[in-house]
């Protein structure tokens, strides 16, 4: 009779706290989510993009030389994707597939110093679209009319306040247009800094707005030329302090000391100023309801694995992994979380506009992993793609191909075949090509076969890098990429947009 009591009571308690909980539930789905358009006041979103600053680069992904205290710090308050990459290692390709959220493949936007085709619907005409005040600070490098040539306003892809300039790597003396006017004007001195001041006046001026804001400010450092940062930031990289990875061969360590030096200064100069614009956003009382990023177009080889410094666009980590941190209080909390699952540039457009709740244009290709942010879980076994499609640098690792990025493993095919497995939790450097190792079959075949269903999704069939080049109608330079001229004297240049021939044509 007790224990039948028991049981008794037992189910009394727990309709009773089904109750409880479900009116629990109800109140807070009604001052919440069912409330009169509750809706999430639009955040302002700051994107903050370096040239060139490979993943590693960073004191928070562990480089035991570069000083970055204020992304070490961001990257406790956001969420650090910590195997993000580059679609395509190399500036006008990662740009076009940033704003259209479209591999280059689709777009035909696989080669620097292209010009964006108008008919790619672009993030910052889907922000107005959106109730959005967009700006662009910086290097554009999507226009392919002469690095120095002006940009007219109905060329700039929906961006409103425009101080840019389509490419300069003078840091101490680099221009930019603005407004209406073709005249060229320059940032006063360090461009990285001056840069910075104005990404500052704007937040100040548009703080006090009904309108959300979308500044996009692309910083050309630490892109090389190295020697040029600041003198007060190279003389903290003595060369004989700073540590080289173990996966740069001896033939590489002078050169690439010397370069180090200068790209760890310009890095240590664009996290001072990044500290000062992310104390802008907190004096504005802006901090809670601005979705930040920080991250980067591709990476630096430094020399590792005997590719020279300076260079990108091959598979490697060096030069394919990019940091990158979104920050977002409004929806995560004051703290973040690390991410490691991968994700991939054409992601990130639709993934903006998740977490600000705008419509996804149907043109976008990438995945929208908002959700991660906002329920804090990680999508399970996610792969994502990278390649590149006509490589204009030489040398051993310079090939066209397809990669695949896990959490754990990166794989990569080349027109031959399997070429590249490395384990990258227990061997960053990937120094270890596993892909001949006969324990490694069923991996090689796993991976494979998820590569060629990413591949699938996007229609490629990886061709050699001749039959895109015809295919999308474009005419190379001897450097074996897209002609430009730096001559601002010399007017707009013609520009080379791809448009798809069709197969076979
Ligand atoms: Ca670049």
């Amino acid at each position: 009779m007790k224990n039948r009591y028991r049981l008794f009571y037992a189910k009394i308690m727990q309709h009773f706290q089904r109750f409880v909980t479900f009116l629990f539930c109800t109140s807070i789905c009604l001052s919440v989510s069912c409330a009169p358009n509750t809706e999430e006041k639009k955040p302002n979103i700051i994107y903050i993009l370096a040239d060139q600053w490979r993943a590693s680069a960073t004191g928070y992904a562990g480089d035991p030389n570069v000083r970055t205290p204020n992304l070490d710090q961001l990257a406790k308050e956001s969420f650090n994707f910590r195997n993000a990459v580059s679609v395509m290692p190399i500036c006008t390709p990662y740009r076009a597939s940033l704003m259209t959220g479209r591999y280059p493949t689709s777009t035909g936007m696989f080669l620097n110093d292209l010009h964006l085709p108008a008919s790619e619907l672009c993030i910052a005409d889907a922000l107005v679209s959106g109730g959005y005040q967009t700006a662009y600070i910086g290097k554009w490098h999507l226009d392919g009319q002469g690095r120095h040539s002006f940009i007219p306003p109905e060329r700039r892809r929906g961006f409103q306040y425009w101080k840019a300039a389509e490419c300069d790597h003078n840091y101490n003396h680099s221009h930019y247009y603005t407004g209406d006017s073709d005249e060229q004007l320059y940032w006063e001195g360090y461009d990285t800094f001056a840069q910075t001041a104005d990404a500052q006046q704007y937040i100040r001026d548009h703080a006090g707005s009904d309108k959300p804001f979308a500044l996009f400010l692309s910083y050309g450092t630490p892109h090389f030329p190295h020697h040029t940062a600041p003198e007060e930031y190279k003389s903290r990289y003595p060369l004989d302090e700073i540590t080289l990875p173990a996966n740069v061969p001896e033939s590489r360590k002078s050169e690439a000391l010397q370069e180090a030096q200068g790209y760890y200064a310009h890095s240590e100069a664009l996290d001072k100023s990044i500290g000062d614009l992310l104390a802008t956003l907190n004096e504005m009382g802006l901090d809670e309801n601005t979705l930040l990023v920080f991250t980067s177009d591709h990476g630096e080889m430094l020399g590792a694995h005997g590719v020279r410094p300076k260079a990108k666009q091959v598979p490697l980590g060096e030069s394919a992994s990019v940091p990158f941190l979104l920050r977002y209080p409004a929806i995560h909390g004051e703290k973040g979380m690390v991410v490691d699952m991968p994700i991939t540039t054409p992601d990130i457009f639709p993934t903006l506009f998740g977490l600000a709740r705008l419509p996804i244009p149907e043109t976008v290709e990438g995945e929208d992993l908002s959700s991660v942010v906002r329920e804090g879980v990680e999508k399970e076994d996610r792969a994502v793609l990278y390649m590149q499609v006509a490589p204009w640098e030489r040398g051993e690792y310079s090939r066209e191909y397809r990669a695949v990025k896990t959490a754990r493993y990166t794989y990569v095919r080349s027109l031959d075949g399997p070429w590249l497995l490395f384990d990258d939790r227990t061997d960053p450097l990937q120094m270890n090509n596993l892909v001949s190792n006969p324990e490694n079959s069923d991996l090689v075949q796993e991976l494979d076969a998820r590569l060629q269903d990413l591949l699938a999704e996007i229609n490629d069939d990886f061709r050699p890098a001749q039959s895109y080049i015809d295919e999308w109608g474009l005419v190379l330079a001897p450097h074996g990429s897209i002609p430009y001229s730096n001559d601002s004297d010399a007017g707009p240049q013609p520009p080379q947009t791809p448009q798809r021939k069709g197969n076979g044509e």
